[in-house]
């Protein structure tokens, strides 16, 4: 199984994310299902595997709290824009849930995440956007905000790649208590 951690997003956010998409020539715009906020990339994992790690998930404890969304912005590597996404604001309960899970799932005997987390959503891929059309498309969103949110659950997804779209499918939701 091909498995991550991340937040699913409530309806209403999905569709204020999914107002988002569209006039951008050449992006690959993600489904509005796949809309998710990774906390944590595990990859392939055999099912002995998949059984600690939802051990792990299940002992951790964690308070509710508030997500925010805000402008979008976008991810380059080697100069090349990569994607677009909106941005999650790195808030204390947010970089505490991501910490813990990193922690469990340390324990459990994965190798650290090497990148620094970067919380965010992606609307989409980018194959050939001309950079002043995606220049002129932050600029417009710039102000961009969803209201807060409260998140009361993680959640471990197993994902399935496709040749358009990958398929998510949320195998256990982890609640998040006061
Ligand atoms: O949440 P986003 O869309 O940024 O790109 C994949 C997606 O990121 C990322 O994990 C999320 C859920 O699939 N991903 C895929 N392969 C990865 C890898 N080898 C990866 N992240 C880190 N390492």
């Amino acid at each position: 199984m091909r498995l991550f951690v991340a937040l699913d997003l409530p309806e209403d956010v999905k569709d204020q994310l999914s107002g988002l998409a569209g006039g951008l020539p050449g992006m690959k715009w993600v489904p509005r299902a796949n809309y998710h906020l990774t906390l944590r990339f595990i990859g392939e994992t055999p099912p002995f595997r998949a059984e600690e790690v939802d051990e792990a998930l299940s002992a951790i404890r964690a308070k509710p709290f508030e997500l925010r969304l805000l402008a979008p912005g976008i991810f380059e590597k080697n100069g090349q824009v990569q994607s677009l996404h909106v941005t999650a604001e790195r808030t204390p309960g947010l970089a505490h849930l991501q910490n813990k899970i990193e922690t469990a799932l340390q324990r459990a005997g994965f190798p650290p995440e090497k990148r620094r987390f970067a919380p965010h959503v992606t609307l989409g891929r980018a194959a050939a956007v001309p950079v002043p059309k995606l220049v002129a498309f932050l600029q417009a969103h710039s102000l961009f905000r969803c209201p807060p949110v409260t998140v009361e659950h993680f959640t471990l997804f197993s994902s399935v790649l496709g040749k358009e779209a990958s398929h998510y499918t949320p195998e256990v939701d982890y609640p998040l208590a006061a």
